[in-house]
């Protein structure tokens, strides 16, 4: 029979969200309507005979059709694509000193978690692969009630102020005459708006740098972007930037690759993820603050308000204070993962928000949203959404309300209630707000420490490593190829100009613009002495330090969960496959046979399973590809297109690559055409009774992730890469209406 789970008893474990008590199991279970009526047929409607007409009285018929018309809820305006799962968080020691907050006060105390990563432009139903940021949304369930770290995989925003939010998404938005293109940027509305908004640029670096398409979700870190306050339990403030770093290490594919991908598994990181949680690789990663002390918000030289900066970590270190472990997969996507809400004003005692004008928008917007998306105000009571805390207030009633409370009392203060439910007050952990002495005209204003839109940019894009660089230029030169206007292109050469000539100068070539032309930095806000005139952006200030952390040119810390590609047919050298796996499980790694059809193969030394085929897999679904010896498998795959095209890609790809024995003979001829002369970085080669030497080499490879210096080998023709010499930014000059 169906059986509900009892709901967790009053007083029960209250560390556990326990999605248990709603979740319906069919087991054994007789079809019923909603009403709980056994079904009979649910095969056939009710006719006028069995060759009539459907009758109205179909009262089955029309309850499950109904359902069915309403199936859909409107999806999120923004980060409408996600994928998500349940995990625990601990910190590794008490954080007392800097916050009241009780679920990081104990690194005995585990809270339960709920973690969202999402796209922000596409629909529900875009590729994963989209150049694109990524949302990192976490709900701590805590028992002083839900915090929502309701952040991104990039420390910066586009925009300083929320009023400007709207625009920003229209404008990346598929355009709205012809609904085209969707889930990506590379389009006029996008760069237009971006050309005219050079508070933006220090985002666009990043977004169009390899962290805008992720190997794995697995594989980020997390920013909560703004500044936030931690308050002590003496009621001391300070600031803090929350920060999660992934235990595997930050890693992306490439361009091209992603593309490829978006084809040939648009579900890959969503895939990647519930595998990964399946298969007991738990995702973890890293929690991380920078502090900051009360007296030195103005030490820096940005604003700690301006959403557009982020504070260098060789300035203030991140301090890594607690894990988040992803050990969970959601039982339902729609009544997990497309129901849960989160919202940035969900706090709980201890933590506080800043006047970031960015940070303060959005605490109107996500309470607003869900009104719309989830039908009502009891959005609250939806079992993904319920806090593990007691919930008791006077609000009652609204669409879809679960609670039944009993009782005349529905207002306070009250008698007929005994004065229930009471206000806590500070002393029973009541949140209070942060008293900070706030004193101003009420103006419509930037203030002008927002102004430096530039040095931030710059200081990104030369802490890159040159391939990285060379990604960021490619990513400007693709998505500034497919924009159809032409001032709009050349607007964007003269804003990166600001950011670095020689940038500039390089996207411009790829462009056709012969001459860079001239800067016109605009800047739509007004600072705060009120004066338009002067409202335009200042040239970058002095140059910063680069900041290494900015780049992801390091190596993994292990080779856990990377996947390996083994091509090979009939008669391969099933030793060297196994001595491949054996090698790679020790690593936590895993490694996949790819034949030219599925199923048993019959090879030197007994039979190997091929799991995937020349059809099903692709190499740029894999991190590194083997090749083992056996001449006639060898032999087999040479005469296969697809075969060649596999191990080809995986080189332009700059991945890893093995071959042994007669595997060398795939390799030699997938590198003839059309890499040239190929480097041998990343290849690791030698003979059948070489393999030992060879695994423990491809391992080694694989920690390195990828072997850029391959991409010469691809490079354009020296016509389109040869940058002009560039000109001297002109000076900024004054903004005016019309341009
Ligand atoms: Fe969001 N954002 N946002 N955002 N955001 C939403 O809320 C909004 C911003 C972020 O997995 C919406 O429930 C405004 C910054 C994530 O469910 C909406 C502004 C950051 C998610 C909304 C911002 C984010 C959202 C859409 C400018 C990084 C997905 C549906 C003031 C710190 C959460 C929803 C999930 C979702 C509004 C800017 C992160 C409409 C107005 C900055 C990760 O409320």
């Amino acid at each position: 029979m169906a059986t509900r789970k009892p709901s967790r008893a009053p007083g029960g474990d209250p560390k556990a969200v326990d999605l248990a008590r709603d979740t319906v199991r069919a087991d054994d279970a007789l079809m019923t309507t909603n009403q709980g009526l056994r079904i009979n047929d649910d095969q056939n409607s009710l006719k006028a005979g069995d060759r009539g007409p459907t009758l109205l009285e179909d009262f089955q018929l029309r309850e499950k059709i109904t359902h069915f018309d309403h199936e859909r809820i409107p999806e999120r305006v923004v980060h409408a694509r996600g994928a998500a799962a349940h995990g625990v968080f601990r910190v590794y020691k008490s954080l007392a000193s800097l916050t009241s907050a009780a679920f990081l006060q104990d690194p005995a105390v585990e809270t339960p978690v709920f973690v969202r990563f999402s796209t922000v432009a596409g629909s529900r139903g875009s590729s994963d692969l989209a150049r694109d940021v990524r949302g990192f949304a976490v709900k701590f369930y805590t028992e002083q009630g839900n915090f929502d770290l309701v952040g991104n995989n990039i420390p910066v925003f586009f925009i300083q102020d929320a009023v400007k939010f709207p625009d920003l998404i229209h404008a990346v938005k598929p355009e709205p005459h012809n609904e085209i293109p969707q889930a990506a940027s590379a389009h006029d509305t996008f760069w237009d708006f971006v050309s005219l908004m050079p508070e933006s640029m220090h985002m666009i670096m990043w977004a169009m740098s390899d962290r805008a398409i992720p190997r794995s979700l697995r594989m980020m870190e997390g920013f909560g972007i703004h500044t936030f306050r931690l308050i002590d339990a003496k009621g001391r403030a300070r600031f803090v930037k929350f920060h999660w770093k992934p235990l595997l290490g930050v890693h992306s594919v490439l361009w091209d690759e992603a593309t490829m991908i978006s084809g040939k598994d648009p579900d890959f990181h969503r895939r990647d993820l519930y595998d990964a949680i399946e298969s007991g690789a738990f995702p973890e990663w890293e929690f991380g603050l920078q502090v900051v002390e009360e007296q030195d918000e103005h030490k820096f030289g940005f604003d700690l308000l301006d959403p557009t900066k982020l504070i260098p970590e060789e300035l203030v270190p991140v301090q890594r204070l607690g894990r988040l472990t992803l050990n969970r997969n959601p039982a339902n996507f729609f009544a997990e993962t497309e129901q849960v809400a989160f919202h940035p004003g969900h706090v709980v005692p201890g933590i506080d928000f800043s006047n970031d004008p960015l940070l303060q928008g959005r605490l109107f917007s996500y309470l607003d949203t869900q009104l719309t998306r989830l039908g009502g105000p009891n959005f609250h009571e939806i079992p993904i959404n319920r806090p593990v805390a007691p919930v008791h207030n006077n609000q009652r009633d609204g669409h879809m309300r679960q609670t039944i409370n009993p009782g005349q009392t529905s207002y306070g203060p009250n008698t007929t209630g005994g004065g229930c439910p009471m206000q806590a007050g500070r002393a029973l952990g009541g949140f209070v707000t942060y008293a900070e002495r706030v004193d101003g005209a009420k103006v419509r204003a930037r203030s002008a420490s927002f102004f430096d839109h530039f040095s931030q940019a710059a200081l990104f894009f030369r802490s890159q490593a040159p391939h990285e660089q060379a990604h960021i230029v490619d990513a400007l030169r693709f998505e500034l190829g497919k924009v159809q206007a032409l001032p709009i292109r050349q607007r964007m050469v003269g804003m990166l100009a600001q950011v670095d000539a020689g940038l500039a100068a390089k996207v411009a070539q790829g462009l056709g613009l012969e001459v860079l032309p001239p800067v016109r930095p605009l800047n739509h806000s007004i600072p705060a002495d009120g004066k338009p005139a002067d409202f335009e952006s200042r040239p970058a200030g002095k140059a910063m330090a680069p900041s290494p952390a900015l780049s992801m040119a390091r190596p993994a810390p292990s080779i856990a969960t990377r996947k390996v590609a083994v091509l090979t047919a009939a008669g391969g050298d099933k030793a060297a496959i196994d001595a491949l796996g054996r090698a790679l499980a020790a690593e936590g790694a895993t490694m996949t046979v790819i034949g030219p059809r599925l199923g048993k193969l019959a090879a030197v030394g007994g039979d190997v399973q091929a799991e995937q085929s020349l059809l099903t897999a692709s190499s740029v679904l894999f991190d590194a590809l083997y090749l083992p010896g056996g001449k006639a498998a060898v032999d087999a795959l040479l005469a296969a297109p697809d075969a060649v095209r596999f191990v080809r890609e995986a080189y332009r790809h700059c991945k890893p690559i093995a071959a042994t024995g007669d595997g060398e003979r795939l390799l030699a001829r997938a590198l003839e055409q059309p890499a040239g002369a190929p480097g041998d970085a990343g290849v690791v080669t030698g003979a059948d009774d070489a393999i030992k030497r060879v695994v423990t080499a491809f391992v080694k490879a694989m920690a390195q992730h990828r072997f850029f210096e391959r991409e010469k080998a691809f490079a354009l023709p020296p016509d389109a890469d040869a940058a002009p010499k560039a000109k001297a930014p002109p000076r900024a000059r004054r903004a005016t209406p019309g341009r």
